[in-house]
């Protein structure tokens, strides 16, 4: 049995929420800093860690990926990326001993964890991105001499670290684009990679205002394979900022509603349902 737990961001309210709670096994899925308005990065930290070292499990999100990155100066040091880091830069610092002991031990936590019947991964358990990354690191835990090139994007490796906790991206065939909410013109399209049966770009492309833009053609055999396959064991994954009401997918799930707080409580089920799902609020 495990409680699954999705991006804190740097609230304790809602840490303090979910502990009051649940009860048992912990397991958390990243992204633990960086709130957007105010949150307490350091005391979220702090309890997390603590939890660690005693027995619960953890994964690295991309906001704990991007800060190693950032404060080794492997990330670019753009306006919107200080704002997304702002609540952690204000009261950690940037490249303080204190930032570099957090972000030393953002290394420790690995880019996905397998227990066997249950998967966890920040944004995507890409099959063949695990497997590139695995032959290198097989417990999943990166090393500060990986940083360069999955900061550069340079390697298969580096791009390989990037889809799985922020998820995979396809670039739509030559003459195709979507226009995005924000009134941005895209040639990459989001894939949601656990509609198990999706074979068209149309199919897999998530956050798409009008899907009908997207060509209902099929999918190059590479993009295909970071579709997850309908027999694989259950995945829960952080991350996508989901609205509406908590629910499964499938055999996998975002638990990251921040309208909607909920954690998953796994007791050994090899599919997941929605009575798994706790909500918190
Ligand atoms: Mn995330």
């Amino acid at each position: 049995m495990l409680t699954i737990i999705p991006d804190l961001h740097a609230d304790l309210g809602r840490l303090d929420a979910t502990l009051a709670k649940v009860s048992g096994p912990l397991g958390f899925l990243g992204d633990f800093i960086d709130a957007k308005d105010t949150g307490d990065d350091r005391a979220v930290l702090t309890r997390v860690r603590g939890l660690v070292d005693g027995g619960a499990k953890a994964i690295m999100g991309n906001h704990e990926l991007n800060a190693v990155l950032f404060h080794r100066g492997l990330r670019d040091d753009t306006p919107d990326n200080r704002k997304q880091h702002h609540s952690f830069l204000d009261q950690i610092g940037e490249r303080t001993p204190e930032a570099m002991e957090w972000t030393g031990w953002f290394l420790t936590l690995p880019l996905w964890l397998d227990l066997g019947g249950l998967r966890l991964a920040h944004a995507c358990w890409s099959v063949p991105d695990i497997a590139t990354v695995a032959a290198r690191r097989p417990d999943g835990c990166l090393r500060e001499e990986d940083l360069p090139e999955i900061g550069a994007e340079s390697t298969p490796f580096g791009r390989a670290v990037k889809r799985i906790v922020s998820g995979p991206e396809a670039t739509l065939p030559a003459g195709h684009f979507f226009v995005d909410g924000k009134g941005k013109v895209r040639r990459e399209v989001r894939l949601a990679w656990w509609r198990s049966d999706a074979a068209t770009y149309r199919a897999a492309a998530l956050s798409v205002p009008d899907p009908l833009v997207i060509p209902d053609m099929a999918l190059p055999e590479g993009i295909r394979a970071e579709i997850y396959p309908a027999d694989a064991p259950p995945v829960l994954v952080g991350h996508y900022k989901m609205t509406g009401s908590p629910r499964v997918w499938g055999n996998a799930a975002s638990l990251d509603y921040p309208a909607t707080p909920c954690a998953y409580r796994w007791e050994g089920e090899g599919a997941l349902m929605d009575r798994g799902l706790v909500l918190l609020g």
